[in-house]
């Protein structure tokens, strides 16, 4: 089954800038609404700081020299979220069975508060039931070892510091396989596999130092708003020194317009907002190969006429010549492509991308900013390639003010990579963790996320063990994972709220409460700190300060080692108990198998900012088989070759599922997305206004929507609400997790297997909802308030 539950939209253009007054007025009312005013605010003090906690939400860098209140709206709405004092203990699992809890949506789920007792699965009764960590240990073990290591999944959602996550792959190698999917595997795993390839290095380049120097910005698909927003104060000091910002989106994000600081007295009492985005194209779903296409061409059009008419070049021959390799191919492209053919794949006309091409040639210092609209494509890794290409047209890779950066989602996923959380042992130090820990790292690589649904809709992923995350809601192909999830002989998820993959506990379903990272972890009464890596590689180190939700909760790090104790023969070499009581032996050993990296950890970690990871690309040493940053020439510019084989079909749309301004992805704070300007309500799908009256449809039908590939796979959500929108035609927009359901789990990267999200032909359908559905149609006062 696939929960939706359909509720009318209240749609009125959000006139206003981001941040602002609705910003103030959203944290003040989520704190309200979770209870959270006894901690939160003086928590908010702490948020980002030297002697504080990390934001539990995005990984945007934080820098060294933080503001008085150094947080946003969504990490303010984050920290409250997680400091709530409303609790879901063993008393609320008493009286709801898990069968009912399925009819609940994530919204309700998760605001019943904090998790505060370890609880087991009871299939006898259906519900759960508190039990001692200790017996929970014993037994967890007990069931993992009747397993075959390679039939149990270790999933990291990428919120894990860097001490947990490196004894999570420890803990999952000792035991014997190398399945070890993170989030990555659906967010920016086209950044590793593309960058890599390019550049090599997995990871971005640009730091925010680089922000201070830049004369250019180009944004594509990252919606800085909602999902990145302390970034809106480096770009409007950007856009102060008249940066020019260039963004590449199909629809108009408020956040990409205009931002009036709520931080700034000035700027909340006066009329002014800075406008951000310069020039704003509403690029086409899945047309960014073609229109970054189109700037390359309009780009060695002027270099051409250039150096015809013997003025300065335009590309940066010298830099091209000594440093890259494989333009040819990539001139050979854009000279292939008419104008019309990249106007039409793109959906912008030649002028626009000229525009982009006229600035991007006048600027010495061009970063591009990128997210999930191009990462989440059948051709994820091809778009991040076309933005290095792009780049290196003018040596804009390994120069400060310039670079490639990925936003990455969560504020330890580019961490938990580094210090060794992937499927591929030829990624790890093996010789290393092998002569220091006395295990074996198995040779063959292990499942990520795509591989391990698989495996779990054959029957052959038996156990399946979660350090924090909502799974089986994040990955695609709802309606056949949800099913298939039941078969799993051992569940267990470590989680700090009820989510919808804990209500599919199969034969042994266990939760595991642990401490957020606001909270205060005292193991054996000594406080301990942790450090993580941010989306720019800065590492750094930080405390919980606030009073842990539940005596009853263990860190991370403390259930990672018990079970670890509770499973492992005790052959290895692993000190898991003296890494428990003290996470600087952790670090040490975090160092010792990656010294580049860590070495002096403990004291470079509390540098201001953090300190920053070494990367090759960065000092223009391009560690690639060949030596040289490669161009690499797109294998063509459709979008989707699903939909290429049936271009006749023009009842076909795309759609790209969203988050809105009140999740932070599974976790739905409410049901209002500001600043596109829906109220109440989740259930609408936003739709040209040509496309609606084409299809015989007005704005507040309801519809069903229905994947239009593999057609003998039933995949629909719905109903939906209409809300005519500034979107391409041909184009549409809903939310995720809702539409995880039409999203088949094929249907990924070529490569990277990122769930191609941002892509699924759909076909629509009108319904009338039925009274049942309108039972939940009106949402109730906390939802909207
Ligand atoms: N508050 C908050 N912060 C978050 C998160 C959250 O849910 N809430 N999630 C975190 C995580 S894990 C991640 S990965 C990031 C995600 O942050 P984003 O990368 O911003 O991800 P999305 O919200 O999915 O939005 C992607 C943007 O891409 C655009 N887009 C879609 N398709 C295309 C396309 O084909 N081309 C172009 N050019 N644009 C396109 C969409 O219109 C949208 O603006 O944010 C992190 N931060
Ligand atoms: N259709 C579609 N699907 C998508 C996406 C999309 O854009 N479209 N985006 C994808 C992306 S980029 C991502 S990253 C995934 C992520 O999707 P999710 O798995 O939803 O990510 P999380 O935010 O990690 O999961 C939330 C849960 O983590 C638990 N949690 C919170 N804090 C902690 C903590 O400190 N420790 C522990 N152990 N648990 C904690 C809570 O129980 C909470 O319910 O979704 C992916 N799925
Ligand atoms: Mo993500």
């Amino acid at each position: 089954m696939n929960i939706i539950h359909p509720q009318a939209a209240r749609y009125r253009p959000y006139a206003d800038a981001s941040g602002g007054w609705g910003s103030a007025f959203s944290v003040m009312n989520i704190l309200w609404r979770q209870q959270a005013l006894a901690q939160a605010p003086l928590a908010l003090f702490k948020q980002n700081k030297p002697d504080g906690f990390a934001c539990v939400s995005c990984a945007w860098a934080k820098p060294g020299n933080p503001h008085a209140l150094e947080f946003c709206e969504n990490g303010a709405k984050a920290t409250a979220w997680e400091l709530t004092s409303k609790k879901t203990g063993p008393d609320f699992f008493a009286q709801h069975p898990v069968s009912e809890l399925r009819n609940w949506s994530d919204y309700d789920l998760e605001r019943h508060g904090r998790l505060t007792h370890p609880l087991r699965f009871d299939a006898a009764s259906g519900h759960y039931q508190a039990v001692e960590w200790e017996q929970a240990y014993r037994e967890i073990g007990a069931q993992l070892r009747t397993l075959a290591p390679d039939s149990v999944v270790f999933y990291a959602s990428g919120r894990a510091s860097l001490e947990a996550s490196f004894m999570w792959q420890l803990f999952a190698r000792a035991f014997g396989t190398n399945n070890l999917p993170d989030s990555s595997n659906m967010c920016h795993e086209s950044t590793s596999v593309g960058l890599q390839e390019s550049i090599g290095v997995p990871v971005g380049t640009v730091t925010l130092a680089d922000f201070e120097h830049t004369d250019c910005i180009f944004f594509f698909g990252q919606n800085v708003g909602s999902n990145s927003p302390r970034m809106l104060h480096p770009l409007q000091e950007a856009r102060k020194r008249q940066v020019p910002i260039i963004t590449f989106n199909p629809i108009r994000e408020r956040g990409l317009e205009r931002f009036v600081n709520p931080q700034s007295p000035t700027e909340m009492l006066g009329p002014e907002s800075t406008i951000i985005s310069t020039q704003y194209h509403q690029v086409k779903i899945g047309g960014d190969t073609a229109a970054v296409m189109g700037i390359i061409k309009a780009l060695l059009a002027m270099d051409r006429e250039a150096s015809a008419q013997g003025r300065a070049a335009v590309l940066d021959h010298a830099f091209i010549a000594q440093h890259t390799e494989g333009l040819d191919s990539v001139v050979a492209e854009a000279d292939g492509h008419e104008w019309a053919q990249l106007e039409r794949r793109s959906g912008l006309d030649r002028g626009a991308m000229e525009a982009a091409a006229t600035v991007y040639a006048r600027s010495d210092k061009v970063m591009i900013v990128y997210g999930m609209g191009m990462t989440q494509h059948r051709h994820g890794v091809q778009n991040v390639q076309m933005l290095v290409n792009l780049l290196l047209l003018r040596g804009n890779i390994g120069k400060v003010g310039a670079g490639i950066c990925p936003v990455r989602g969560h504020s330890n996923v580019q961490g938990q990579r580094t210090v060794g959380i992937t499927e591929d042992p030829a990624k790890v130090p093996k010789d290393k963790l092998e002569a220091l820990f006395g295990i074996q790292v198995p040779p063959h690589k292990g499942l990520a996320t795509v591989d391990a649904c698989k495996g779990i809709l054959d029957g052959s992923v038996k156990g399946f063990i979660g350090l924090g995350g909502n799974f089986l809601r994040a990955v695609p192909d709802t309606s056949r994972m949800e099913p298939a999830w039941e078969g799993l002989s051992l569940n267990v998820q470590v989680a700090t709220k009820l989510n919808r993959t804990h209500l599919f506990p199969g034969s042994n379903g266990w939760l595991l409460p642990c401490l957020g990272r606001i909270e205060s972890d005292r193991q054996d009464g000594v406080e301990q700190v942790y450090s993580t890596e941010d989306s720019t590689g800065c590492v750094r180190a930080w405390k919980g300060t606030s009073t842990p939700a539940s005596e009853h909760l263990r860190a991370e790090v403390a259930i990672i080692a018990a079970l670890a104790q509770a499973t492992l023969s005790g052959a290895e070499r692993v000190p898991w108990e003296a890494w428990r009581r003290d996470y600087a032996l952790i670090r040490a050993a975090i160092a010792e198998v990656y010294p580049q990296i860590f070495h002096d950890m403990e004291t470079r970690m509390w540098e201001p900012g953090g300190f920053h990871r070494p990367l090759g690309a960065y000092e223009r040493k391009w560690t690639t088989p060949s030596g040289k940053a490669q161009f690499v020439a797109p294998q063509g510019l459709d979008e989707d070759d699903d939909v290429a084989t049936s271009p006749s079909r023009r009842d076909v749309l795309q759609l790209m599922t969203l988050r809105s301004n009140d999740q932070f992805n599974t976790t739905v704070y409410g049901y209002n997305d500001r600043f596109r300007g829906v109220q109440g309500t989740r259930t609408v799908i936003f739709l040209n206004r040509s496309d609606i009256v084409r299809f015989g449809l007005a704005a507040g039908d309801w519809v069903t929507v229905r994947t239009a590939i593999e057609p003998e796979v039933l995949r629909e959500v719905g109903p939906l609400q209409i809300i005519a929108y500034d979107i391409p035609a041909g184009c549409a927009a809903a939310y995720y997790p809702e539409c995880n359901a039409l999203v088949p789990l094929w249907h990924h990267a070529e490569r990277s297997k990122v769930p191609a999200a941002k892509s699924v032909p759909v076909t629509l359908r009108k319904v009338q909802p039925g009274p049942a559905d309108l039972e939940h149609a009106l949402p109730t006062k906390d939802q909207v308030a």
